[in-house]
């Protein structure tokens, strides 16, 4: 093969590559925290922007752990329109500066078969094993492969361990298969955000 028909099917994989995939990021730039929230506390967890740390741009999302038992999820991405086999690769940058010990923060997810309903539940989907340098902003990361038939997912930010703990996150980035929707909290309409403060209100 010359070098002019391996340049045609490079090009062809490129451009296969990015008909297959789609990609959403979140920077926590606006005025949007999370999308909604699983624990113990009322509510869970206090979601709020912050200024200091940041990662990227001047904002970060702070999250503090509100929940007496367990471990409080706050829901980052939602993926609908999912089949088996499809993949999702999903990351944030983390920051907390106590290395080994708590305040700590996990890329995780769990399977929500329900399109209509983000507070949707169909078991765990695993997430990551690492707790992170605790030395500053640390890069997360997991990809999930969908099984049993599931069609969406939800990928949390896991804060451990105690009430009070608090961890920052930003620049979170999402891919998953063309087709699929991608929904972030600052991607989502209006109307939805409402809606879903109304279910996290209900939690
Ligand atoms: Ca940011
Ligand atoms: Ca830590």
């Amino acid at each position: 093969m010359d070098m002019k028909n391996i340049l045609v099917l490079v090009l062809f994989f490129v451009l296969v590559q990015t008909a297959i995939a789609a990609t959403e990021t979140c920077d926590w730039e606006g005025t949007y925290t999370i999308m909604g929230y699983y624990g113990t506390g009322e509510p869970p967890v206090f979601a709020t922007i912050d200024t200091d740390p940041v990662h990227g741009g001047s904002q970060s999302l702070c999250l503090e752990d509100n929940s007496p038992s367990g471990t409080p999820q706050a829901f980052v991405a939602w993926i609908t329109g999912l089949s088996d086999g499809d993949v999702v690769d999903g990351s944030f940058w983390r920051y907390d500066t106590t290395p080994g010990t708590a305040p700590s923060c996990r890329i995780y997810a769990h399977w929500n078969d329900d399109p209509g309903d983000i507070s949707g539940y169909n078991g765990s989907a695993g997430g990551s094993s690492d707790y992170g340098s605790g030395e500053g902003w640390d890069l997360n990361s997991h990809s999930w492969t969908v099984e049993g038939g599931h069609t969406g997912l939800v990928i949390e930010a896991r804060i451990y361990s105690s009430a009070g703990d608090i961890v920052w996150i930003d620049d979170m980035t999402i891919t998953a298969p063309d087709g699929t929707s991608i929904m972030t909290p600052g991607n989502i309409t209006s109307l939805e955000r409402n809606t879903w403060a109304d279910i996290k209100a209900t939690f």
